[in-house]
């Protein structure tokens, strides 16, 4: 069942504005800010891209072709990240967000580029609506990114483990990352540990990477459908 089915899209909306908002707070003149992917994530570019025009200088690190369509269409300035340049603050959404802020991303099919980028970052600031909050990750599928090359193999071998494996579609066609892969959403079983599992697929050689975050968040702005604010750690 999904949460966010059963609620008003807009105290949904409300609430992604509202963390995306607040993260704007955190970003400081001279920085570069790693710009996350997803509708939250937009959410933030556009309150950036506010600041920007008001002043403030930074310069936006890209989670991927859609957030840097968005990112110059609105005036942020881009780097180039062929010279991986060392990120201050990345802002990103997530699919799930575990108690540990531990997250599941990849719903947007950027978990690549997104993981790559928040890894580099000396803060990731994730940014959320309170349907995110999860008591244990892999309640949904978890996006899985694999070589497109024998790629039928890879989801047979990520099957065996216990999962199911699907190929996500783009209407008739698989969906193709911004790197030009695939994505499986992998589902597990009840008694599946999601971090465990995310260890065993990066032992199958035809997966490039998955969407649980271990580890990488320094905090998430969570915004309650009531109107309220949560940080986390508080
Ligand atoms: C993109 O690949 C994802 O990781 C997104 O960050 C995640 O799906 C959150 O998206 P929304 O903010 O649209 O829910």
């Amino acid at each position: 069942v999904n949460v966010a089915n059963s609620i008003g899209v807009d105290a949904l909306s409300a609430a992604k504005l509202r963390a995306a908002e607040a993260a704007v707070d955190c970003v400081e003149d001279g920085m570069v800010v790693g710009l996350g992917t997803g509708t939250t994530a937009a959410l933030f570019i556009n309150a950036l891209a506010q600041r920007v025009r008001e002043g403030l200088h930074i310069a936006g690190a890209i989670t991927s072709l859609e957030s840097g369509r968005l990112a110059r269409s609105l005036g942020i300035p881009l780097l180039d990240l062929d010279r991986a340049p060392e990120i201050d603050l990345d802002v990103d959404g997530a699919d799930e967000i575990d108690a540990a802020l531990n997250l599941v991303k990849g719903g947007g099919g950027a978990l690549l580029h997104e993981k790559l980028i928040a890894m580099s970052s000396v803060q990731v600031v994730i940014i959320a609506d309170e349907t995110k909050l999860v008591e244990r990750l892999g309640r949904r599928p978890i996006p899985v990114e694999v070589v497109t090359f024998y790629g039928e193999a890879t989801r047979k071998r990520i099957e065996a483990l216990g999962a199911t494996a699907q190929l996500r579609m783009k209407g008739p066609v698989p969906f193709n990352t911004d790197s030009g892969n695939h994505i499986l959403d992998v589902t597990l079983p009840d008694a599946f540990e999601a971090i465990a599992f995310g260890g065993m697929l990066k032992m199958l050689p035809g997966v490039i990477e998955h969407g649980v975050f271990h580890g990488l968040t320094t905090r998430a702005i969570v915004a309650t459908l009531d109107g309220g604010l949560q940080q986390l750690p508080a």
